[in-house]
């Protein structure tokens, strides 16, 4: 047995002397070491031997399995050594090379003053709802008062899609759904983009932004309309820039104003960007008309509730300096880049 012992070790340290990848090594400490392997068999035959010589046989198959798997150790560790030496060999890193350029996307203008609006609202209180841009005319004409004969109802003014669809020209159904599922108080804002069939110039796109607010609630008055719209002008053009609030019309809001702030360009005298009057119009608004709280459930008699609708478009090009609002809708990377 002991020949066996010695005949088996001598041919597992040949065969780890031999051995040239990590995948050998590891047959070799199946075939010796292993579970059905040639040392560990060895020991199940001590039962032949005598009580006297058991010990010493055994301390002989353990030095034997001890001196197997330290060779085996070592081997595994030459070949990972020798294996990384390859790699990094192989793999020579040329650092004379240019870098590649990394380029970070940025916010398209029209969502930074977006994302601005968005602040100024939110930090006065008022939430954010979303509605599609497909919908009904009942939601787009009927529900906010613009009766059939309104002028806005005019083919040339809306993309109609037919069975009483069209692209909506306003935010407002959003918040008409608001009106019609939530009780007072309500304070939300409605960005998106709205369609209009309008002829395209530096100025006009048949595609633009809106943000439209709205809130009623018990008490609310044209004080509250006027504070919220005055603070909101400031926030966006500074503390100094004066705030007009002029008579208009709307079929949805009653009385109705527009709302101009001094031009940023002269500051007031008169110049191209505002055509010599020193003020720019930034927004329309008004108190919800009582027909339209009626339409959506909500009793003129007990709530009141005041509007406003913001064009996106015009805010950034005014900002930015854009010279045509048509360059906000290419996606040319030379314009974006710019921001
Ligand atoms: C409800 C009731 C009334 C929203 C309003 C305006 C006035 C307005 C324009 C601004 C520039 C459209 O994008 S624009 O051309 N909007 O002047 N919008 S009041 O009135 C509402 C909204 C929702 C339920």
């Amino acid at each position: 047995m002991k020949q066996l012992l010695e005949t088996i070790k001598s041919a597992a340290l040949e065969a780890i002397k031999n051995s040239s990848n990590l995948k050998e090594t590891d047959e070799i400490r199946v075939k010796y070491l292993g579970k059905k392997g040639e040392l560990t068999a060895i020991l199940k035959q001590m039962g032949s031997l005598t009580p006297e010589e058991r010990p010493k046989m055994g301390q002989l198959v353990n030095e034997a399995k001890a001196l197997v798997e330290e060779q085996l150790a070592n081997k595994n560790a030459e070949l990972k050594d020798a294996e990384i030496a390859g790699k990094l060999k192989a793999e020579t890193l040329d650092i004379t090379m240019p870098a590649k350029k990394t380029t970070v996307g940025k916010l398209h203008p029209l969502n930074k003053v977006l994302d601005d609006m968005i602040d100024i609202f939110q930090s006065m209180g008022f939430d954010i709802v979303d509605g599609p841009e497909v919908e009904t005319d009942h939601y787009n004409f009927e529900s906010l008062n613009v009766p059939a004969d309104h002028p806005a109802r005019d083919m040339q003014d809306t993309f109609y899609l037919g069975e009483g669809l069209l692209l909506r020209t306003q935010t407002s159904a959003a918040q008409i759904r608001t009106m019609e599922n939530t009780k007072p108080p309500i304070r939300i804002i409605c960005p998106g983009r709205v369609f209009r069939a309008d002829e395209v110039d530096a100025t006009h796109s048949p595609v633009f932004h809106q943000i439209e607010g709205l809130v009623v609630d018990k008490g609310i008055t044209m004080c509250d309309l006027k504070g919220v719209l005055e603070q909101f002008a400031h926030e966006i053009y500074g503390k100094d820039t004066a705030v007009k609030f002029r008579p208009s019309f709307f079929p949805f809001t009653e009385p109705s104003v527009e709302v101009d702030v001094t031009c940023s360009e002269c500051g007031g005298k008169g110049c191209r960007v505002c055509k010599g009057s020193g003020w720019i119009e930034i927004l329309g608004a008004g108190m919800v008309h009582p027909n339209v709280l009626r339409n959506c459930g909500i009793d003129p008699e007990v709530y009141s509730g005041f509007a406003f609708g913001i064009g996106l478009d015009r805010l950034t090009t005014t900002r930015y300096k854009i010279s045509d609002i048509r360059l906000l809708f290419e996606n040319d990377k030379r314009f974006l880049e710019q921001f």
